[in-house]
């Protein structure tokens, strides 16, 4: 299988990240194209953090903390727990080293670089050869609407872990928000196109909330395809599961292709979800099951080369 253009991967969040490994070691040296959410984004102790950025950056480079995902292999908390007892918030776990990217992102931001171009640089610096895109330069927040209150998403996600319900997702800013030259060309010239098994509401949500981005997807001539995040009527990680029934759709990989039907041509499912895939096929995209769970390097180049081999037999058939 060989493609002409660049491979785009979309992605947000570990899941995300992890097929990106895959497919970085599938194609050929500079072959991809990530193009990630930053609708997590948010600003603490003054520092710009771009969480899905920099878990699909770690990954990349081989030095994600295997045990979370996101996160510096080996990293210690020592100015956390120094800024913690100034008084300063620690609920965001910042290892020593994350820090030091925070530092020269918010650094290169304030003196007028795009955020496109700091991800570059910091890329580049840690020899990633894949091309890390940052889905729009605007500024795009993801808002949880909660019994509680809206709340900010790493405030939903991370201090209050998940737990209060979701009635509600919003992005903040995206339909003034525009895909940069860099994201456009991407999708332009990409020769294929896959959907990362990454949430579909909050991590997948936010990049299909910019317009313009949206009505690329809507008309690529590239095939496009989908993993399922849910396997077996679960996530493997994140409350993707949670949000899904909240919101009203059924929690199995049919329910995540029927959200992402008109960006999709195909979607791939778990060989424990096979029996889904007479199904997907009656909502009109293409379907197969593939072992989807990555726990080495050696599952994640398989899911990525079973997933490159659909998208190329998608694109015959059209
Ligand atoms: N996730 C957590 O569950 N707890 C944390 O304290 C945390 C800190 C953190 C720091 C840097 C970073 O790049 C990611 C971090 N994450 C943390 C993960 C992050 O919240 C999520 O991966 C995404 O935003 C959801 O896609």
């Amino acid at each position: 299988m060989s493609f002409s253009g660049p491979v785009v991967a979309l992605a947000g969040g570990v899941g995300g990240a992890k097929l990106a490994v895959g497919l970085a070691h599938a194609l050929p040296e500079g072959a991809l194209t990530v193009v990630v959410n930053t609708a997590d984004d948010l600003v603490l102790h003054g520092l710009h953090i771009s969480p899905d950025i920099d878990t699909v950056m770690y990954n990349l480079a081989g030095m994600s903390n295997p045990e979370t995902g996101w996160g510096i292999d080996g990293d210690r908390t020592s100015a956390l727990d120094l800024l913690g007892r100034y008084g300063g918030p620690t609920w965001f776990r910042l290892g020593d080293q994350d820090l030091a990217t925070h530092i020269r992102r918010t650094q290169r931001l304030a003196e007028g670089a795009r955020l496109t171009e700091v991800t570059r640089e910091l890329a580049a610096s840690l020899g990633i050869k894949a091309n890390i895109l940052p889905m729009t330069d605007s500024s795009i927040a993801t808002r949880v609407k909660t019994p509680e209150g809206e709340l900010e998403f790493q405030d939903y996600f991370v201090a209050r872990g998940t737990r209060p319900s979701v009635c509600g997702v919003r992005f903040q800013g995206a339909d003034e928000a525009r895909a940069t030259p860099e994201v456009i060309r991407a999708f332009d010239e990409a020769s294929a196109i896959v959907f990362c098994p990454s949430n579909p509401i909050v991590s997948i949500g936010p990049i299909l909330a910019v317009p313009d981005i949206h009505e690329r997807l809507r008309s690529a001539s590239a095939p496009r395809v989908g993993v399922s995040p849910i396997i077996g009527g679960a996530a493997l990680r994140g409350p993707a599961a949670e949000m899904l029934k909240s919101l009203g759709h059924e929690v199995s990989a049919l329910g995540v292709a029927r959200i992402l039907k008109d960006v999709l041509d195909g979607f791939v499912v778990d060989t424990e979800d096979e029996a889904l895939v007479s199904s997907i096929k009656e909502t009109g995209l293409r379907s197969i099951a593939l072992p989807s769970i990555m726990s080495d390097l050696d599952s994640k180049k398989k899911l990525a080369q079973g997933v490159l081999a659909f998208a190329s037999s998608v694109q015959k058939m059209t």
